[in-house]
C-alpha cells in the first residue's frame, strides 16, 4: 500500500508543460489573467482560457474554480487566489490552506488523477516562502490521507532553492 508520503512528488521546472489532469493556477480575484504563474498558464492555454475565465464572476481569496486546458496538455486549470502576505495576522496561513483544500475538492469532483500546483502566493502576493510550502505539504498530505483521488501530486518549483525547501517540508512530514 502506497503511504501519503508516496503520493506526494516534488519536479523543478515550468508547470505549463506538465502531463498531468489539472494543473493549479495562482490567480487573483479577478480571473483574468496577470503576472508570473498565471501569466504564463494564460499565454500556454490560449486566449479562450480568458472567455472561459470570463464566465465565472471572479473568485474569493481562499476559494478555487475549475476551466478547461485548452492548448495544454492538462485536461483542466484549477484556479485558486491566493493570500497576499500582510504579516501573517490576517488569517493568511488559514486562506492559503484553503486554497489547497479548495483545489483539491475540485480535482477529485472531477476524477483528476494528478494534480500539480505551483507555490501559490511565494511571487507577487510575498507570503515567506518556508512558510508557505509547509502549509502546502501539511494540508495536501492531510488531504490524501482520506482520500483517494488525486493519487499523485506534484509540487512544481520554478526553481532549485524552492525544490530543496519542499523537499525538507515533506520530510518533517514523513517525520510527524
Ligand atoms: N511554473 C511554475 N512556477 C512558476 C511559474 C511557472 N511557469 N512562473 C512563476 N512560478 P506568482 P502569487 C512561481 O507571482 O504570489 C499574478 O499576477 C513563482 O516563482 O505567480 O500567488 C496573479 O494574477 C512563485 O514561486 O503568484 C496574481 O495577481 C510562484 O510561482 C498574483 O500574481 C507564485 O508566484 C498572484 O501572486
Amino acid at each position: 500500500m502506497s503511504t501519503t508520503h508516496d503520493r506526494i512528488r516534488i519536479h523543478t521546472g515550468d508547470i505549463t508543460k506538465l502531463d498531468v489532469d489539472a494543473i493549479v493556477n495562482a490567480a487573483n480575484t479577478s480571473l483574468l489573467g496577470g503576472g508570473g504563474v498565471d501569466g504564463a498558464i494564460h499565454r500556454a492555454a490560449g486566449r479562450e482560457l480568458e472567455f472561459e475565465c470570463r464566465m465565472l464572476n471572479g473568485c474569493k481569496v481562499g476559494d478555487a474554480k475549475i476551466t478547461k486546458g485548452y492548448n495544454l496538455q492538462a485536461r483542466h486549470i484549477i484556479h485558486t487566489v491566493g493570500p497576499v502576505w500582510q504579516g501573517g495576522g490576517k488569517g493568511e496561513a488559514e486562506l492559503l490552506a484553503s486554497c489547497y483544500r479548495r483545489s483539491l475538492e475540485l480535482a477529485v469532483a472531477n476524477d483528476c488523477r494528478s494534480v500539480s500546483f505551483p507555490a501559490i502566493s511565494t511571487g507577487v502576493y510575498r507570503y515567506p516562502k518556508d512558510q508557505a510550502v509547509h502549509i502546502a505539504i501539511k494540508t495536501t498530505g492531510h488531504f490524501l490521507e482520506s482520500s483517494a483521488l488525486p493519487e499523485i501530486v506534484v509540487f512544481c518549483c520554478f526553481d532549485e532553492p524552492m525544490a530543496e525547501l519542499y523537499r525538507r517540508a515533506l520530510s518533517d512530514l514523513q517525520e510527524s
